[in-house]
């Protein structure tokens, strides 16, 4: 038994808040992690709209190359043990701050993607969306106004989308059980939302391989990766209601 089997039994609508280290096993690589996109490339580099002002090629390029290996990666067993969870329990909201559309393309049906998507495009001056055609040379010109166009994702310094966020705190009030996953819970304001579950009295669990700074604050650790902890974490759920 890794959780508290009367949570569990008792559990109808669940938090899921995952960050990159979901999506690890599926080959993608995590920010912070030693082997991580900022190992070699520095957020305050890149990962603003200063970076992309000061050199729009450059920004576009390294989205470019993340977009490729995103369409390229698929689902693990983590997330799919995720879809399972809805077969479960009455209602499932993942909240993610990952970019990489893996939840959606898994089948989880109520997705919130707190830091946009790597997927999504729009132009820089009047915010119109803009298809990826394949056939772009370099940083693309909103057909509408002439703009750039700038990847569909949220900045350093750039507000959250507002539905996503009202949504994210909604369902983490209103939750009980929370699982925070892969994430090093060090990116506000998504870095919240554990610590609210907890002062909102929600039992929460941690799945990772590492500590976090929430790591002490939640009511179960399961130190692993999620691709093998969540499908049996699943399995025992589905036990305990029976
Ligand atoms: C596994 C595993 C396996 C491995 N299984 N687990 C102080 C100074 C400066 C700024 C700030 C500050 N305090 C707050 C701020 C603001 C800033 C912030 O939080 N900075 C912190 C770094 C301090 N936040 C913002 O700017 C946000 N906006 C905002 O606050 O607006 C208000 C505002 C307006 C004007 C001015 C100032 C503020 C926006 C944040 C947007 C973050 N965007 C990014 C980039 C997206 C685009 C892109 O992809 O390029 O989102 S940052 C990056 O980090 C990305 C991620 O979603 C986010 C979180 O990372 P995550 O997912 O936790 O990944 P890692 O790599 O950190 O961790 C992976 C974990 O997985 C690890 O724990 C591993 O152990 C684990 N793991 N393998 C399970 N197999
Ligand atoms: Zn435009």
């Amino acid at each position: 038994m890794i959780a508290a089997s009367e949570v569990l039994a008792n559990a109808s609508r669940v938090v899921v808040f995952t960050g990159a280290g979901i999506s690890q096993e599926s080959g993608i690589a995590t920010f912070r992690s030693p082997d991580g996109i900022w190992a070699k490339f520095k957020p305050e580099e890149l990962a603003n709209i200063n970076a992309f002002m000061a050199n729009p090629e450059r920004v576009w390029e390294w989205y470019e190359y993340r977009r490729n290996v995103v369409e390229d990666a698929v689902p693990n067993p983590g997330h799919l043990a995720i879809v399972e969870l809805e077969k479960i329990v009455d209602r499932v909201d993942v909240i993610t701050q990952n970019v990489d559309g893996l939840h959606t393309r898994a089948g989880s049906s109520r997705v919130y993607e707190l830091h946009g998507s790597l997927l999504k495009h729009r132009c820089l001056d009047c915010e119109t969306p803009y298809e990826i055609s394949g056939d772009e040379e370099g940083v693309p010109h909103c057909p509408k106004c002439g703009g750039l166009i700038r990847p569909g994702v949220v900045w350093f310094g750039e507000d959250l989308p507002e539905y996503e966020w009202e949504r994210a705190v909604d369902a983490t009030i209103n939750c009980d059980l929370f699982l925070s996953i892969g994430t090093s819970t060090i990116v506000y304001p998504a870095a919240q939302l554990p610590f609210m579950a907890v002062r909102e009295g929600k039992y929460v669990i941690e799945i990772n391989p590492e500590r976090t700074d929430f790591t002490r604050y939640a009511d179960l650790y399961i130190e692993g990766k999620s691709g093998e902890v969540l499908p049996k974490f699943i399995e025992e759920l589905r036990n305990a209601k029976k």
